[in-house]
């Protein structure tokens, strides 16, 4: 088999890569590890920037979004002290969406196969050949059978625990990383969303988020140690911490219920460069990942993808390759500040295993500034609704 861009991984970034590039007239082909209903079955981003949701517009994937998504214009912190709201439309005159990553996963497969896209599922033990050169390839297994797919470009879309940013060679490459003291618990239950906007929650006992998908179906999280296991949380247990860590007035009046999934996320702050080698190119978590705090996972994906179809299309149809040596600076420009971002965030709201009183104090500080200072509130609104591309 021959196509332009190779693809690997099926998520967010791989086939809104295809969708793009598709739409432009460059071929392409998805290679994604597991089954089509296991990629739909994941629980992950709720929050969308404005260039997420223009991008998945161009994209032609825009309309459920724009029927089914609700408009966030600020969003909720608070601490022992109580809860204040960041008016991000007054601050910077922007808003965020909430949709989650399961539904845009679903609107891209639809619109991927309206395209008539060529997506291999079950594809295993992918790997990447001859990226130095100028015909590259990729090899991989299915039913049994060894397959080669010659291409012109590989996009690594495969997340962090994918082949391709293994594909650069380890002395090439430089990683950056801390990694978190604790987890997230993360429920979802089909109840009404305890309030309105978002939550995030700076509690002594930890953090607690409190968000939502849509009127009917609520997404909530508290951090815990790492050594949790799901098992240890019953239901109730989660709520009753849930409500310790939430202010009273928002705690009394929530609705519980049942959760329909209940899973454990560890949180790092992860960054490898460059983001190219030779005719490979990393994009999503393939090449960073944040910490949830600051929503900017699948958000960043986004302007990886952005930045990667802007590469390729230059480079295919105007056959201009200098555009190919731009896309790793430009692409780490903005990983970067969402990067710091999203430490912040988690610098602030979490509860530290090794954090004095005296540090809690300072974080109560912090977002007391938050809450009094219109330029700290700017700058906190300027990020969570997103950097400009
Ligand atoms: P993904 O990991 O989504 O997709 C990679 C794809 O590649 C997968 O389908 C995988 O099966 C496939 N793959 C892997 N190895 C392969 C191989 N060798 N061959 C072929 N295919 C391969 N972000 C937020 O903004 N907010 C959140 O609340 C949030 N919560 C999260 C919770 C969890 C548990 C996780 C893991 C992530 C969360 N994220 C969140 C971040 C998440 O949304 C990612 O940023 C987003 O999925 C990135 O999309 P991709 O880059 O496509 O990577
Ligand atoms: C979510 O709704 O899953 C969500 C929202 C905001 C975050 C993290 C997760 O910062």
């Amino acid at each position: 088999m021959r196509t332009q861009v190779a693809i690997i991984g099926g998520g967010p970034s791989g086939l809104l890569l295809s969708q793009l590039l598709m739409r432009a007239g460059i071929e392409t082909v998805v290679l994604e590890r597991q089954t089509r209903d296991y990629v739909l079955g994941r629980i992950r981003a709720g929050v969308l920037e404005r260039g997420a949701v223009e991008l998945l517009h161009r994209a032609g994937c825009g309309d459920r979004l724009g029927d089914e998504s609700i408009a966030h214009e600020g969003c909720n912190l608070s601490t022992v002290n109580g809860m204040f709201r960041v008016d991000f439309q007054a601050r910077v005159g922007e808003s965020v969406t909430v949709y989650g990553q399961t539904e845009v996963t679903h609107d891209l497969y639809a619109a991927q196969d309206a395209l008539g896209a060529t997506i291999i599922h079950e594809a295993h033990n992918v790997a990447l050949h001859d990226l130095e050169g100028g015909a590259p390839w990729v090899s991989y297994e299915k039913d049994g059978q060894t397959h080669r797919i010659d291409c012109d470009f590989v996009a690594g879309c495969d997340g962090f625990h994918g082949i391709s940013r293994q594909s650069i060679p380890g002395d090439k490459r430089t990683e950056y990383e801390r990694v978190y003291p604790f987890g997230w618990l993360g429920v979802l239950s089909r109840t009404a969303p305890a309030a309105d906007e978002l939550i995030y929650a700076n509690h002594p006992r930890g953090f607690a988020l409190a968000s939502m998908r849509n009127p009917t179906l609520s997404r909530y999280y508290i951090q815990v140690p790492l050594s949790d296991t799901v098992e240890q949380w019953s239901d109730q247990a989660f709520w009753d911490e849930l409500r310790r860590r939430l202010p009273a007035s928002v705690a009394d009046s929530m609705q519980t219920g049942p959760s329909i999934e209940k899973s454990i996320a560890p949180l790092r702050s992860f960054v490898v460069e460059p983001l190219r080698w030779g005719r490979l190119f990393l994009v999503g978590d393939a090449a960073h990942i944040v910490p949830p705090t600051g929503a900017k996972g699948l958000n960043l994906a986004a302007s990886d993808v952005h930045y990667l179809f802007e590469t390729l299309r230059a480079a295919i149809l105007d056959a201009d390759a200098a555009a190919l040596d731009q896309y790793s600076t430009r692409a780490l420009t903005r990983i970067w500040g969402a990067m710091r971002f999203s430490w912040w965030m988690t610098s602030i709201l979490h509860r530290f295993p090794d954090q004095s009183d005296f540090d809690q104090k300072i974080q109560e500080a912090e977002l007391r500034q938050l809450e009094t200072m219109e330029s700290a509130q700017v700058t906190m609104a300027r990020n969570y609704t997103g950097l400009p591309y």
